[in-house]
């Protein structure tokens, strides 16, 4: 019996459409892609890739790529699509007969809460600004969690928090694009944690099978080579914290894992953090099950005696450059599950790993894309190479089972095991789908 976990991650977004449709409201994300000038090629992600009316077809393709779990999440603003907390009956329903099918194909789920589309009423009244966002979270994940623990087990409360914060209130790449200095960017961050906790809380009450985590992302920092030294500046690297950077895997996944916030954070924002701070940190360190950790590249380091290390430019051994912030890093996926499980000593599930590369429908309609397959081969060499040093690495999923709404890259940055068109909206297995079957089907044990 295999009880590891094979699957392929998806978010609501970036495939579904019917923005405007059964009751549903604008998130942040359906303003932003309307905005000039902030979506490569204006592409308006309110379309996704019609999985809102696809859903049935689409899900067939778990059944034969052999996976026996999908994580996917859920429209905020479909379930609750105003700021008098009413639940639109008809979103919920959409999700159940994904659940539904799901069940069908004896495929496990794994609901993420929040994959970045906050309602436009919440994101009106200041949004993670604004300490009542968090509330209102744990009320989403209630009326989730109470309708569906029939079906599910699994939950991710937030995807990728380092993107929330960074992307979308610094760099401002990603709605809102509403940028933040440093005082509100700390609360920010410190309501996105209480969101969490107070979410955890949540499902616990509701569902005593439950297995919860949050799925940060990071790229590791890579020893050079595999001496102790180097390994040890690697380690140090990953875990630093810079002042006036939100992205840092530490920042997050501390107050969660280990209870507080590393001590660089109170050096640089001590006077910004709430009154509240004590209390909120029990509730953020809420006891849960995994680490997931979105992982896609990284960088190398090296011990240096002036500096104490040296970022290095990519090597021969990764000489891809594949997609903008993308490196081929294979490494990342030993180093990382190696250095998160010994910070935080839980099981570690891969929650996103995949890459977008140029992808060209044949006349046969096939997509021979070797680039991603060998992606794939290089990442998962080094995960079971992890596994076999005794890192619990307990689940994997490729991002993506299709091609979808790449963000502010819009519909040019194709992740998927299936590529899409996007004039009929026809599907078609790429090679990287056969792949990933075949890999799964080899790898039972
Ligand atoms: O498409 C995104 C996903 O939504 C979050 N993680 C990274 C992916 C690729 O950029």
């Amino acid at each position: 019996m295999n009880d590891f976990y094979w699957g392929t991650a998806t978010s609501a977004f970036q495939i579904e459409g019917a923005a405007n449709l059964d009751g549903r409201t604008p998130s942040i994300w359906d303003t932003y892609t309307l905005e000039e000038g902030k979506i490569l090629n204006h592409d308006d992600g309110r379309k996704g890739i019609d999985h809102y009316h696809l859903f049935k077809t689409d899900l067939k393709y778990l059944k034969e790529l052999g996976v026996n779990s999908y994580r996917f999440s859920i429209s905020w603003s479909r379930i609750i699509p105003n700021a008098d907390g009413k639940i639109n009956e008809k979103g919920m329903a959409f999700y159940e007969r994904i659940l539904q099918e799901l069940a069908q194909y004896q495929v496990r789920p794994f609901i993420t809460f929040y994959h970045w589309d906050l309602p436009m009423w919440l994101q009106d009244m200041g949004g993670w600004t604004n300490r009542n966002t968090a509330f209102a979270f744990a009320d989403f994940v209630a009326v989730i969690t109470q309708r569906f623990k029939q079906y599910c087990h699994d939950y991710i409360t937030i995807n990728e928090p380092q993107c929330i914060i960074n992307l979308g209130h610094k760099t401002l790449e990603h709605a809102p694009g509403i940028f933040l200095e440093d005082k509100e960017a700390v609360i920010s961050v410190h309501n996105l944690l209480l969101a969490h906790g107070l979410a955890v809380q949540s499902i616990r009450k509701i569902d005593r099978e439950a297995k919860i985590g949050f799925a940060a992302t990071s790229s590791p920092a890579i020893p050079i080579d595999d001496d102790e030294e180097n390994i040890d500046v690697a380690r140090r690297c990953y875990f630093s914290l810079t002042k006036g950077h939100f992205d840092q895997v530490t920042l997050y996944s501390d107050p969660i894992f280990l209870g507080d916030y590393p001590k660089e954070f109170y050096d640089y924002y001590q006077s910004y953090l709430p009154a509240t701070l004590k209390e909120d940190l029990v509730i953020i360190s809420s006891p849960i099950d995994y680490c997931y950790q979105n992982i896609y590249s990284g960088y190398f380091v090296k011990a240096n005696e002036d500096e104490g290390y040296k970022i290095l430019p990519y090597s021969e051994e990764n000489p891809a450059y594949v997609f903008t912030w993308l490196h081929q890093m294979p490494k990342t996926l030993y180093y990382g599950p190696k250095f998160l499980y010994e910070r935080y000593q839980k099981p570690i599930i891969i929650s996103e790993n995949g890459i977008s590369v140029i992808d060209v429908l044949t006349q046969d309609h096939k997509i021979h894309d070797y680039a991603r397959i060998e992606y794939y081969r290089r990442y998962l060499e080094q995960m079971e190479k992890a596994q076999k040093d005794g890192i619990p690495i307990k689940g994997y999923f490729a991002w993506s089972l299709f091609d979808n709404f790449e963000w502010a890259f819009g519909y040019s940055a194709r992740f998927g095991l299936i590529y899409v068109d996007y004039q009929s909206m026809k599907r078609y297995p790429k090679d990287s789908f056969y792949f990933y079957q075949k890999y799964i089907a080899d790898h039972q044990e």
